[in-house]
């Protein structure tokens, strides 16, 4: 049976990943083979991998096989060369109402230890490609959390934000306490999830959580040109200032500017650095070749 045909067969998307893995075709992306998410490659170029959150009854809660399937195909957006940026969205109503409350309601504190549970959390924020949140709805809890993970959260008017464990008892989990500090100060991070209020998207603009608001229609279009922009640019040299924002939340300043002059000298062994100044100088487009 040709590859494409036996992973239609399969009808779990995180069986079809590894599968389409063993098989050496990670760069299949099938509409009806996720449970949980939808899952296309967009773009007038076809190089912006759109991951669209997709449990409608939930209110996109990030149940466990939900996590799975976006950290697969965050694994195989990042090993397919013709992606350059990833955007991940939701509904209009929820981009995600939190990790699922249902599934973990039982838990006890051993099976938490025993399973470290929701460990598997991390790999958006471990994605080496930018990845862009496209907002429109709640963004609560774990949602507000994947959003934050993400690298630039774009949100439409009827977006809200918020961090409401403290509503049932426990507190948040995947970087609300820590990236939304980092993101909007101790002030205004210690209100909310101290209070679990939302804020609109307006207001998450004004905090610098959100870097631009949209109507909800245009939204989703926005962000895909807005990744369709970024993947236009050297993958390679992408990575590079990826890797050297985000150690300006790792490290002190001085270390953070060392860093970065290292990876600017380190742009300078490479080819597309070459290509994007000559290219200026020649008064013509750059023909990036990541290399
Ligand atoms: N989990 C499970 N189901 C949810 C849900 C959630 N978070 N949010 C909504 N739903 C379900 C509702 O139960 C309902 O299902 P049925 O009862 O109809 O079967 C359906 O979605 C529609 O919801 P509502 O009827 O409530 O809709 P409304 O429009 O009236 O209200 C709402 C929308 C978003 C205000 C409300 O649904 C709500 O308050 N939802 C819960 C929000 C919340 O508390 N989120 C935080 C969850 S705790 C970690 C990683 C992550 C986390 C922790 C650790 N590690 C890596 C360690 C994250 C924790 C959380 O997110």
């Amino acid at each position: 049976m040709a590859t494409r045909q036996l992973l239609r067969f399969l009808n779990n998307g995180s069986q079809q990943a590894l599968l389409a893995k063993q098989l050496g075709a990670a760069r299949f992306y099938s509409a009806g083979s996720y449970e949980f998410i939808k899952v296309e490659v967009v773009g007038e170029q076809k190089n912006v991998g759109l991951i669209t959150l997709n449990r409608p009854k939930a209110l996109n809660a990030l149940c466990n096989g939900l996590m799975l399937e976006v950290n697969n195909v965050i694994r195989d957006f990042e090993s397919d060369k013709k992606v350059g940026a990833i955007v991940i969205t939701g509904s209009e109503k929820a981009f995600a109402a939190g990790a699922d409350i249902k599934e973990m309601q039982n838990n006890t504190y051993a099976q938490c230890i025993r399973s470290n549970f929701l460990n598997h959390w991390n790999g958006v924020a471990q994605c080496r490609k930018p990845v862009i949140a496209a907002v429109n709805g709640f963004a609560l809890g774990g949602g507000c959390e994947l959003a934050m993970m993400c690298d630039i959260i774009y949100a439409g008017e009827t977006a809200k934000f918020g961090q409401p464990e403290i509503l049932l008892g426990t507190i948040p989990g995947a970087g609300g306490t820590q990236r939304l500090t980092r993101y909007v100060g101790k002030s205004k991070a210690m209100e909310m999830t101290l209070t679990g209020n939302q804020v609109n998207a307006v207001e998450a603009e004004k905090m610098g959580l959100v870097s631009k608001v949209f109507p909800v229609g245009s939204l989703v279009d926005e962000a895909i040109k807005l990744a369709e922009k970024i993947g236009k640019n050297s993958p390679l040299i992408v990575a590079l200032c990826k890797e050297a924002v985000n150690t300006a939340y790792e490290t002190t300043l001085a270390e953070g500017l060392h860093f970065e002059k290292r990876t600017f000298h380190a742009t300078f062994a490479t080819k597309d650095r070459l290509e994007g100044m000559t290219a200026f100088v020649e008064k013509r487009a750059a023909n990036f070749t990541n290399e």
